[in-house]
């Protein structure tokens, strides 16, 4: 600590010293060689060393080189004690300062001793191979940790475990990676083998770097840095996993010190460390097909796969900043996140991709031109009200091509209840068969919603998702009556926890939802202690919706839009022809013969009110849930979304399965990307961070579609 703090008190002294000493030196002296070449005496403007292979011979490096170096190499000379005794001194301190290689103080003698030099140099030749082995062995820890600790700055995620770049890291005391590495090309060509440690000090001191940055760009500095996610293209066959490349300490090696004492190190001295990787997802493949019964007929696989990612818009970020207050704030910049979550869709290349709260001028500026390059053909619908997200649904357009697409908005002004801005993206999709192929895909429905947020109002969630359902249904009816089975994938961010009663509505098709409290419906909060809370009875929502308690359109979807007026439906209002409020007879009700004058009979009440209204809903689509929400092991909770405010699965890939001996119909779960828990989550800085850019996970699964190869 100490040490630390004398450090930082003396550095700068000792480098404004250094600098001025060594200007009065520069007028004096030539810089020190090795090969004919300048090496970087500790002040000044390094230069390579070792540029030459090592095993040439000693005269022909010592030949002076083109330019300026034959005049070192005279410059050199004069550096002979004998001549310049007064300055010897400093020249020591300087040379100590820089701590120059054995093999440089060599070279620096007198030109009468150089036969004798020559012959001991060459016996140093060893020394200067060892040197550069050492020098490669710090080379390929270099590389090794630049291959599995990515970059500090904003473009490139940080893995676990590194060290978040100081703010004041400014760009002059980094070293630039690529003239680093530069070097460490030209070290390459050597042999290596073990080298004494104090060699090793030596090449540590002694190293120079190219000011000009004029090095070989042969070896990439991208492809140092690169990570897992913008090499691998292509669905995640060759790398089955969300790799997350990490390893201690390249964000100290990026320091790269232009001098540092030889007996006292600021940096940390590197350990060999072995390169390691985490993984904090996973490819999970599900055994479902294999539980298949066989077809007895000849089949196709279609297998596709489907993203569903709830982004994070910007504006709900900024809106909400208390969730994120974990976050270092670079991680909430959306244009860092903006390239974390291209990067994540380019590794995965999903062939359907279903996002939600897509900022709209995020979606036009950025996602779109993205995502058009990336082959993907995209719906965006925002959301109404003022709130600037929406959702966006793409497809690979080599993969499905489109045969309707519905955007939904759930607020409706004549409907008391659908009074929030939320939306949804209903798409009707056929798979592309390759060319030649006599079979026909059958059209797949891919919905995609964010439903309300509030947890208190859980009655609005379920009108939403029945909006939702009702036009699924339909898309699914107009298929069947055209001859074709449609596959259903539903997904989004529901804003309900597995298995409350909106998850139930989904998968077991039935709610029984009278007297259920509204902050039920969705499970978000547990508010059982309110004894005041709003409840839900029947009927749920009403008739002039046009949608049943079955989640179906009551009338055809184009006579209810046309008929926008139109509030109650005759059977509606039959229903309430005897409920109490109906069968007391107003006071001042004008008595009109034949039309006032019948007193509702109450004898007609005894159909209970559970009778005359439907207390459940429910949908006529097979939809089960691709995750399990439950670790396999553990048994922790599965989490989709997480900030400083709490942590829960919300999100879903709800898709109609295969069902024994169902033909053709159905789909078949492949696999999942796993999810994490809540625990490992934290264990990396929560979310967004460095390596997922919003406070939601994407959802990723594989299935596969059965075509008749007839
Ligand atoms: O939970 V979300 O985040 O699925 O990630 O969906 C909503 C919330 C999103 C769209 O409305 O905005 C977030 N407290 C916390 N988050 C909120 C709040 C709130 N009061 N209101 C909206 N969101």
């Amino acid at each position: 600590m100490i040490g630390t703090l004398l450090f930082y008190a003396l550095y700068p002294l000792t480098r404004l010293l250094g600098s001025w000493g060594s200007d009065v030196l520069k007028k004096r002296l030539s810089p020190a060689q090795v090969n004919g070449k300048a090496v970087w005496d500790g002040v000044g403007a390094p230069t390579r060393r070792f540029e030459q292979s090592q095993t040439a011979p000693l005269d022909q490096r010592l030949d002076p080189g083109p330019g300026s170096s034959g005049e070192m190499g005279k410059g050199m000379k004069a550096q002979s004690p004998g001549k310049e005794g007064g300055l010897l001194p400093d020249v020591d301190k300087e040379e100590r300062a820089a701590g120059l290689c054995e093999s440089e103080r060599l070279l620096e003698t007198d030109e009468v001793q150089r036969a004798e030099m020559e012959k001991e140099a060459e016996t140093h030749d060893g020394n200067q191979e060892d040197t550069v082995k050492i020098s490669e062995q710090d080379i390929q820890q270099t590389t090794a940790q630049a291959n599995v600790s990515p970059v500090t700055g904003p473009q490139e995620p940080l893995a676990y475990g590194d060290r978040k770049p100081a703010e004041d890291d400014t760009p002059a005391t980094v070293c630039p990676l690529e003239e680093q590495t530069t070097q460490l090309i030209i070290d390459e060509s050597n042999p290596s083998a073990e080298a004494p440690a104090e060699e090793a000090e030596c090449w540590d001191t002694c190293v120079g770097l190219d000011p000009d940055g004029a090095s070989s760009p042969s070896l990439a500095l991208s492809f140092l840095l690169s990570d897992g996610p913008t090499e691998d293209s292509g669905f995640g066959h060759d790398q089955p996993a969300w790799h997350f490349p990490a390893g201690p300490g390249l964000a100290q090696e990026l320091q790269c010190p232009l001098w540092q004492f030889p007996t006292m190190s600021y940096y940390p001295t590197l350990k060999q460390a072995d390169p390691f990787e985490v993984t904090w997802r996973l490819w999970e493949e599900v055994d479902e097909g294999a539980a298949a019964a066989p077809l007895p007929f000849p089949k196709v696989a279609f297998d596709f796969t489907v993203m569903s990612y709830n982004i994070l818009a910007q504006d709900l970020l900024e809106a909400h900043q208390e969730l994120y207050t974990h976050c270092p704030l670079e991680v909430l910049e959306w244009s860092y996140r903006c390239s974390l979550l291209l990067k994540e869709i380019q590794k995965w290349v999903p062939d359907i991709l279903c996002l939600q709260e897509v900022q709209e001028d995020h979606y036009h500026d950025q996602l779109h031109p993205a995502l058009s390059q990336m082959g993907y053909t995209c719906v965006y619908k925002r959301r109404t009200g003022d709130k600037t997200d929406g959702c966006a649904s793409c497809y690979r357009g080599d993969r499905f091509s489109e045969i309707s697409i519905t955007a939904l908005e759930f607020f409706r002004p004549e409907t008391e209840l659908l009074d929030r801005h939320n939306v949804g993206i209903v798409l009707l999709l056929r798979p592309v068969v390759p060319q030649g192929s006599k079979v026909k895909g059958p059209p797949l429905c891919v919905a995609n919603t964010h439903l309300l947020f509030n947890p208190r109002r859980g009655d609005v969630k379920l009108a939403q998702l029945g909006v939702m359902l009702a036009e699924m249904d339909s898309v699914f009816r107009s298929c069947k009556a055209g001859g074709e089975h449609c596959n259903v994938v539903l997904c989004g961010d529901f804003n309900s926890v597995p298995n409350a009663p909106l998850y139930q509505l989904i998968t077991t098709r039935q709610l029984f939802y009278n007297g259920l409290p509204a902050w039920a419906i969705s499970g978000q909060e547990n508010l059982w202690h309110q004894t005041q809370c709003y409840r839900l009875f029947a009927p749920l929502w009403p008739s002039s919706l046009g949608i049943g308690d079955n989640c179906q359109y009551t009338v055809a979807k184009e006579m209810l839009e046309s008929s926008g007026k139109h509030q109650y439906s005759r059977d509606f209002l039959l229903q309430l022809r005897f409920c109490p409020a109906a069968c007391v007879r107003p006071v001042k009700l004008e008595q009109i013969p034949g039309v006032t004058d019948d007193t509702p009979d109450a004898s007609k009440e005894n159909q209970s009110e559970e009778q005359r209204f439907r207390t459940t809903i429910s949908h006529r689509l097979d939809l089960q849930s691709a995750y399990t929400h439950v670790l396999p092991g553990s048994g922790q909770s599965e989490v989709t979304t997480l900030h400083s405010k709490g942590a829960a699965t919300v999100d879903y890939i709800f898709y109609s399965p295969k069902r024994p001996h169902s033909d053709l119909k159905g789909l078949t779960l492949l696999g999942c990307l796993s999810l994490p828990s809540e625990d490992v989550l934290w264990s990396i800085n929560g979310l967004p961070s460095h390596i997922f850019p919003s406070d939601h996970l994407s959802l990723l699964t594989n299935f596969q579609l059965l075509l008749d190869a007839e």
